[in-house]
């Protein structure tokens, strides 16, 4: 109520609150903003109770959860050394030159980001990934970073979970102040699937810095160089944080008619050494380096350039544990991967098998096993909650090789296609794809590009089109808007070009450009639209907030509203975030530093004759009644 709102005000919270502080400030009376923060979440637990989740689309009433056991770990000690220190004290210079002193394999864990990004559509909670950051971060400081920000996790944050993108980073920062943080940017796409700004970029890239974040992994969709050099120089020159550039692995560089060759590698990983990277990583998207082909690639990488490489691969063929291995015998610096009951399949090798097999290495890590493997238990009983997002592909395929789906994007395409119609011809959605791929002049696949691909790819296979009816009666078709898109230039420049026959047909008349899409967008105005912002919005929002709107204006919005109406549900324990509570089941939410609140659902009434419930609550020992429309 007001006394509440007036508590948490900022002004008076900060204690500048003067005698006019009721009298100026009318928004007190009326702003949801300072709506208790209990009843918002009741509205939450109310709504979801009557509505269910709008995102959970499939309820198993048999399935059974298991409580996650937090393995143990020394709350009160301090968090041992780890690579957040050598950063801070050597700068990321230094640091590159530590990485290539350490003669053990070093390893980034994706278990908070791609991970769960590639097995279960980047679904994962903050609530779930904190309550084991720090006895993560205590027990295994060893590690050289956790993968935990950027991909898809920032939309899908706010989308989907209805969580503030920047708590995570500030959170997790907070929780494993020993080990580096690190996110996947896509370069002048940002977290997003188009082009920004450049100055938008460059703010970005400058506050996730100031927030905690320590590596950023950099990559453009096409491989195109001038696509990542504002994501290079910002965070070169304006942060002390890292810059790791990526080369996307595409096709076989065993195979001798690839344009992917092993001068293409070495020419971009040189390119990129000269814009200024501190690390190169190889990132193989879709899972697609062969073992002997990580030999070859390692082995010459290693020799022209002097920074430290940093090998990311999904396990979609299951045999990736094997090109590990021959990477760490090449002289690999570092390989991600994720906690046993994360991995496997889309996602990243095993962490524990591989430490497992490398004991008695001359590499071997020497990480603590016993501890690792309660984490993986941990994982699987948690995993168990988010089953409605699992992909359902069941083994390793060999198929990848000829598809190239990167292992982030297989788990989306199925449900994409299924929602279309199409389930049943996913077959020849992957043939397709495939088709796409050689159509368009064999391109790097990977977010954004591959979002194209799959478009066009379902777009055929919906159509039942054939290369020569896209070549023959082109000019009659209407093709999905992602592919105009690209073909004009919005992605940015392919190895070789665009096919020009092709091209012509897709743009009909259009004129492609080729300089960068950055350069045909206006800077972003921030005194201005900020003010406009916070007049729009309101004047607690932040700058962060800020930026997630200009990033994402629509999804910000609702993501805005959600909140206004139903708070911080980042609190609420997963399965009640996902299936709402029964009748007499009660749940503990610590709604803040030493604040809970203890919930029990009671009953649930009829709808009435203008289809509201009534739900009611025990909230602390007292009665509250939520009234929901019945939306069913
Ligand atoms: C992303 O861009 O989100 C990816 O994970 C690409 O591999
Ligand atoms: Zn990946």
């Amino acid at each position: 109520g007001f006394l509440e709102n007036v508590l948490k005000h900022p002004t008076f919270y900060n204690g500048e609150a003067t005698v006019k502080f009721i009298e100026s400030h009318p928004e007190l009376f009326e702003m949801p903003r300072f709506m208790n923060r209990a009843t918002r979440l009741l509205n939450y637990l109310g709504e979801v109770a009557v509505n269910g989740n709008p995102n959970v689309k499939r309820i198993d009433p048999y399935v059974h959860f298991r409580e996650p056991k937090v393995p143990t770990s020394d709350r009160l000690a301090p968090h041992p050394r780890g690579t957040k220190q050598v950063l801070t004290e050597s700068g990321p210079d230094g640091l590159a030159k530590w990485i290539k002193e350490q003669k053990q394999i070093l390893f980034t864990d994706t278990t908070f980001r791609d991970a769960h990004q590639s097995l279960l559509a980047t679904r994962m909670r903050t609530l779930d990934i904190l309550k084991v950051t720090d006895g993560f971060a205590k027990n295994h400081p060893e590690i050289f970073s956790l993968e935990m920000w950027g991909g898809a996790t920032f939309d899908v944050s706010m989308r989907f979970l209805n969580e503030n993108p920047w708590d995570r980073l500030k959170l997790i920062r907070e929780a494993a102040p020993n080990i580096l943080t690190q996110m996947l940017l896509r370069g002048s796409n940002g977290v997003g699937y188009a082009a920004y700004p450049d100055n938008l970029i460059e703010r970005f890239v400058e506050k996730t810095a100031e927030n905690g974040m320590d590596v950023f992994r950099i990559f453009d969709s096409l491989n195109w160089i001038e696509n990542m050099k504002v994501s290079i120089r910002t965070v070169r020159e304006r942060t002390n944080s890292v810059a790791e550039a990526c080369i996307c692995y595409t096709g076989d560089v065993l195979d001798p008619n690839s344009k992917y060759n092993l001068q293409y590698y070495l020419d971009m990983a040189k390119a990129l050494e000269d814009e200024g990277a501190h690390i190169l990583c190889i990132k193989d998207m879709a899972g697609l380096l062969k073992p002997m082909a990580a030999t070859k690639l390692i082995t010459a990488l290693k020799e022209s350039v002097d920074m430290p490489i940093h090998l990311h691969t999904h396990d979609t063929s299951s045999m990736q544990a094997t090109t590990y291995f021959q990477a760490i015998e090449a002289g690999v610096d570092i390989v991600d991967v994720a906690v046993a009951s994360m991995s496997g399949l889309t996602s990243q090798p095993n962490f524990n098998s591989l430490v497992a097999c490398l004991e008695g290495h001359e590499r071997d890590p020497k990480i603590n096993l016993i501890k690792l493997n309660e984490y993986s238990n941990y994982w699987e009983d948690v995993r168990e909650y988010y089953y409605p997002f699992e992909s359902g592909l069941k083994a390793g395929t060999a198929e990848v090789y000829d598809h190239e789906i990167p292992g982030g994007q297989y788990s989306n395409l199925r449900p994409q296609a299924a929602a279309l119609g199409l389930e049943h011809k996913f077959e020849e959605v992957k043939k397709n794809y495939a088709v796409v791929n050689e159509l368009f002049g064999d391109i790097v696949k990977v977010t954004p590009s591959s979002k194209v691909v799959g478009d066009m790819a379902i777009y055929m296979t919906s159509n039942n089109l054939t290369v020569e009816d896209v070549m023959t009666r082109g000019e009659s078709l209407s093709f999905p808007e992602s592919v105009v898109s690209l073909f004009k230039g919005d992605l940015g420049q392919t190895l070789g070009g665009f096919p020009q026959a092709l091209s012509k047909i897709i743009l009909k008349g259009k004129t492609a450009y080729t300089d960068r899409p950055n350069a045909h967008l206006k800077p972003v105005d921030f005194e201005k639209d900020f003010k406009q912002f916070q007049t729009d919005f309101d004047q607690y929002c932040d700058e962060l907030d800020f930026l997630s709107y200009k990033l994402y204006p629509k999804v910000f919005r609702d993501f805005y509203e959600h909140w206004l109406t139903y708070g911080e549900v980042r609190h609420l324990p997963t399965k009640a975030f996902f299936y709402g509570l029964k009748e007499n089941e009660e749940v503990f939410v610590q709604i803040g530093k030493g604040k809970h609140i203890i919930v029990k659902m009671l009953h649930k009434s009829e709808a009435d004759e203008d289809a509201i419930r009534k739900v009611y609550f025990d909230l602390n020992g007292q009665t509250r009644v939520i009234e929901v429309k019945d939306l069913n």
